[in-house]
């Protein structure tokens, strides 16, 4: 096992690294812009060293200054959390150059997954559900009209290198495909540096659905069961829950070993997350391949028991994964809030500034992922999510019931949060019933905008 770990991150995620280190017996050195000075975090790590100002591109997307402190530390591996440099597959490469390991993929695995025509492809070898579409980059307008004509209107255009609903067009006619492929292709090459575009089949209403994975370097891999992450605004999650509800188990069983058979063939190990559109008649559909750890892993670590963070450590220091797929069960149901410093009576506006009052919640089931307190500053230099608030239960309702009497309980002051916006979505009647879909919440953010109004 590794001695020393360097966490190229901040934050929750960087408390998070450093709990799982410790429980391991590793040493954790972080690193932190200045605009982080003081942060909470750092207190827990046994080492902190400046890297630059508050500006994430001076800072912790330097990449230069994050090796530079991971030699002066003698650090044996580097751990990038998410968002920054996490699905970097040049980082990832740095870092096997100057002697680091990587904790997540290989540069190899990332890049096949990463992009997502490749990701496609190697999706339908493996039997994996995509949408039905070209099967290449667009080289060729005519080429994508005729497909389109195939799979029928709606379509949509996305970028191979895109993620997270950037460099996107719907388009519901001819016409608006061939626009939508020139705007696409200009936003993605802008975006992105590679202006690789392709079309598939668009599904409205659908639901989103995410299997987690995790593989090591000895060629298995295993699914620890999906999250359902619909709700959502504009691109954002808010609330993600496990297991998805009300889908049917079988179904479930085969999409979710579909994800794991798709890691296992990229020779992936580390924690990947499959990404699936839903539709009513709970037929999935691939999206894309997130290469990293994610804001909401800790939905799946409730249910399944497994600490998905400790695990990729471990799989990165070359141990085999300690659990085989007949391993992993479900237990009960947990539920995510994100809770962000952001006001969402004034279009969620980042609220920076000081925490003067902060009282957490407890009790059974109740899990707080978060590195703010009373007398910490939030910078203004990165997002707004200050922590997440996580319940497990024996099944959904209780659930949902148990984390309403939790942020009832979470008092925090005077910046403004989404604690208030949360109580209200899970009491929406859609999300109760689990029948809500990826445009809910945007759909009833408007209707109370216009009731406000009159
Ligand atoms: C889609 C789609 C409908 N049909 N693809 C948005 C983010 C990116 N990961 C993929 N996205 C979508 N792809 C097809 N073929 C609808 C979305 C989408 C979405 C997906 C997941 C969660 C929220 C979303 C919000 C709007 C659109």
């Amino acid at each position: 096992m590794f001695k020393r770990v360097l966490i190229a991150n901040r934050g929750e995620i960087a408390l998070r690294i450093i709990r799982a280190c410790r429980e391991l017996g590793i040493e954790a050195v972080c690193v932190y812009s200045s605009a982080d000075k003081g942060g909470p975090w750092l207190e827990q790590a046994d080492r902190a060293i400046c890297i630059g100002p508050g500006p994430s591109k001076e800072s912790y997307l330097k990449i230069e200054r994050i090796i530079a402190a991971a030699e002066v530390s003698h650090a044996e591996a580097i751990h990038p959390g998410y968002g920054f440099l996490s699905e970097n597959a040049h980082f990832a490469e740095v870092c096997r150059a100057s002697g680091f390991e990587f904790i997540g993929p290989s540069p190899e695995a990332m890049n096949a997954l990463g992009d997502k025509v490749n990701c496609k492809r190697l999706a339908r070898k493996t039997g994996t559900p995509v949408f039905p579409g070209t099967e290449d980059a667009i080289e060729d307008i005519e080429e994508a009209v005729k497909v389109a004509a195939e799979i029928q209107y709606p379509v949509i255009v996305k970028a191979r290198a895109g993620g997270g609903g950037r460099g996107m067009r719907v388009a519901r006619d001819e016409a608006e495909l061939r626009t939508g492929i020139e705007s696409a292709r200009q936003e993605a090459a802008a975006a992105f540096g590679d202006g690789g575009v392709y079309v598939e089949k668009f599904l409205e209403n659908a639901r989103h659905f995410e299997v987690q994975t995790i593989g090591d370097k000895h060629g298995h891999a295993v699914h620890l069961y999906e999250r359902d992450c619909s709700s959502q605004r504009r691109h954002q999650k808010l609330i993600e829950e496990a297991p998805a509800p009300g889908v049917d188990p079988k179904k479930r069983d085969r999409v979710c070993e579909s994800a794991a058979t798709l890691i296992r063939e990229a020779k992936y190990s580390g924690a990947a997350t499959v990404e699936f559109l839903m539709d009513r008649q709970q037929n999935f559909y691939m999206l894309e391949v997130n290469t990293r750890v994610q804001v909401e892993h800790p939905v799946t670590e409730m249910i399944t028991g497994v600490d998905i963070v400790k695990t990729g450590i471990r799989v990165a220091a070359g141990e085999e994964l300690p659990f085989t797929q007949k391993d992993i069960h479900i237990n009960g149901h947990a539920i995510e809030v994100r809770i962000n410093a952001e006001d969402p009576d004034r279009g969620f506006m980042p609220q920076a500034g000081l925490i003067e009052t902060y009282a957490a919640p407890g009790g059974p089931g109740v899990r707080i992922d978060s590195h703010a307190r009373a007398g910490y500053r939030i910078p203004p230099n990165y997002d707004s999510m200050i922590g997440k608030l996580i319940v497990h239960a024996p099944d959904r309702a209780t659930c949902i019931e148990r984390l309403k009497g939790a942020l009832r309980e979470f008092k925090i002051g005077p910046v403004k949060t989404t604690i208030p916006l949360h109580l209200k979505l899970l009491d929406h009647p859609d999300f109760r019933a689990g029948s809500h879909d990826i445009h809910y919440v945007e759909r009833w953010l408007k209707e109370i905008a216009v009731t406000a109004k009159v």
